[in-house]
């Protein structure tokens, strides 16, 4: 296989959320194999950063040796340099490359703690930045290279000038920290031609997210990595960089992390999920007398992958499984969004046990019933009971209902309602995966007589 080799060198993130963490991640998602160059060990953790240990320019410069000697690296990101004994090795070993370059200039970590020595600054304007391609500065840091305050865009056009004339060949300043507009982060990128180009995005509504200034100077070294032209690979991280900020994860007591490996991870859940409700349609629509389950509004079939949060997040059959004579039949194919009813349901389902993730509804009559109660663990709802507050809200019933059912019991495999007016009585049959769910539905009819 070929495979394309970023080079990144900065400082350990011990809560694994920025620093040398977030390159591998970002980078390995992004299907680039990430070497490193380790600069800093920081002692930290989601609200401090309670130790810095910068490591001796020797062994920063045998690992670059090591790398550089024998790997072919297609891009190189810079992190945290932290003091001047650092940032002239890096810029020594680095000044004669022809490999593209980005420099992200840490100065503070998200909690406040210094990771460049401030008296250093002038010495990383003068070394690092002309042997970058990129320099990837936030307000406050092109603020603190610039000299320059930002309070309006025409500003941040202007720091951006000012800091590709201190050798950076292109820009970008990230709008994350802008405080102009509630709504909209812009990102603006200066390319080496002197061209402007803004990327706006709806701000995600977290206070503060640590590792994504990292996540996406990783992301644009890995695309640059894999030769997109430096203003699309700025593009295409800032898309990158968004989506892990909507799936940020809090894992301890301070500010949330970003999660660069999420995107990646749904993704490849998705497509074991289509594989394994497809295996699931085939075998239910094969097994004797299916069809004698499905109810007037027909049957559907899902699977959630794991983190789903909403129903785009649960597979089901388009157009569900219908009865045509004495066959069940899927209507069409098995899509990401194709439930709403049975979708919700397993949603709802999901707050109480994250391990059941798949759910089908069947017909409910007295004799299936029976032997649902006689194989499982039952429990219901009663649709009469639901609150007219609750009812006039679209959407709002079927929730209701498997919490109100699963709060009588929440290990059930089946939950029931008996209809209302205009709602046809429902049986839904729950499990961890379809094959589980099958396996029940297979249960069921065992034995049934049907006239
Ligand atoms: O997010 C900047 C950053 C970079 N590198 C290391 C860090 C941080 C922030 O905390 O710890 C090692």
């Amino acid at each position: 296989m070929l495979v394309r080799v970023a080079l990144t060198i900065a400082g350990s993130d011990s809560s694994g959320g920025a620093g040398i963490q977030a390159d591998i991640k970002t980078m390995s998602a992004l299907g680039i194999y990430p070497c490193t160059v380790i600069t800093a060990i920081t002692s930290q953790n989601t609200s401090i950063v309670d130790h810095v240990l910068p490591l001796d320019p020797h062994t920063i410069k045998k690992q670059l040796r090591s790398i550089l000697s024998d790997i072919p690296i297609h891009a190189i990101k810079i992190g945290m340099v932290y003091n001047n004994e650092i940032i002239t090795c890096v810029s020594h070993s680095l000044k004669n490359l022809k490999i593209p370059i980005v420099l992200d200039p840490i100065i503070a970590a998200g909690t406040g703690a210094l990771l460049l020595q401030e008296e250093f600054l002038s010495e990383f304007k003068t070394k690092l930045i002309p042997v970058c391609d990129l320099i990837t500065p936030n307000i406050q840091e092109a603020e603190k290279l610039s000299g320059n305050e930002i309070k309006s865009e025409g500003d941040i056009r202007k720091t951006a000038l000012n800091i590709q004339k201190q050798g950076a060949k292109n820009v970008v300043i990230k709008g994350g920290h802008f405080k102009n507009n509630d709504a909209i982060i812009m990102d603006t990128i200066l390319d080496e031609s002197g061209k402007f180009t803004v990327i706006k995005n709806p701000r995600v509504k977290v206070v503060e997210t640590h590792g994504s200034g990292c996540n996406f100077s990783a992301a644009i070294t890995a695309f640059l990595a894999l030769k997109f032209p430096l203003v699309k690979a700025c593009i295409m991280a800032n898309k990158y960089v968004h989506n892990s900020i909507i799936n940020t994860v809090k894992i301890g007591k301070g500010i949330p992390v970003n999660n660069p490996i999420s995107t990646m991870y749904e993704d490849s859940c998705k497509y074991k999920v289509l594989e394994e409700l497809t295996n699931a349609v085939d075998q239910l629509t094969k097994i004797k007398n299916f069809e004698r389950l499905i109810p007037e509004t027909q049957s559907n079939i899902v699977y959630a992958i794991p983190s789903a949060k909403n129903v785009e997040d649960v597979a089901g059959v388009d157009g569900r499984i219908v009865k045509v004579g004495n066959r069940a039949v899927p209507s069409s194919s098995i899509k990401f969004g194709a439930s709403r009813h049975v979708a919700t349901s397993i949603l709802e389902y999901m707050k109480f046990n994250q391990l059941v993730r798949s759910a089908l509804n069947i017909k409910n009559d007295e004799k299936i019933l029976d032997k649902c109660n006689r194989l499982f663990s039952v429990t219901h709802y009663e649709r009469e009971k639901e609150p007219r507050t609750i009812k006039n809200k679209e959407g709002n019933s079927i929730p209701w209902g498997v919490n109100q059912a699963l709060s009588e019991n929440p290990d059930a495999d089946i939950i029931y309602h008996k209809g209302d007016i205009g709602k046809e009585p429902m049986i839904i049959i729950f499990g961890q995966n379809p094959r589980d769910v099958v396996n029940k539905v297979k249960r069921i009819l065992s034995n049934m007589k049907f006239d």
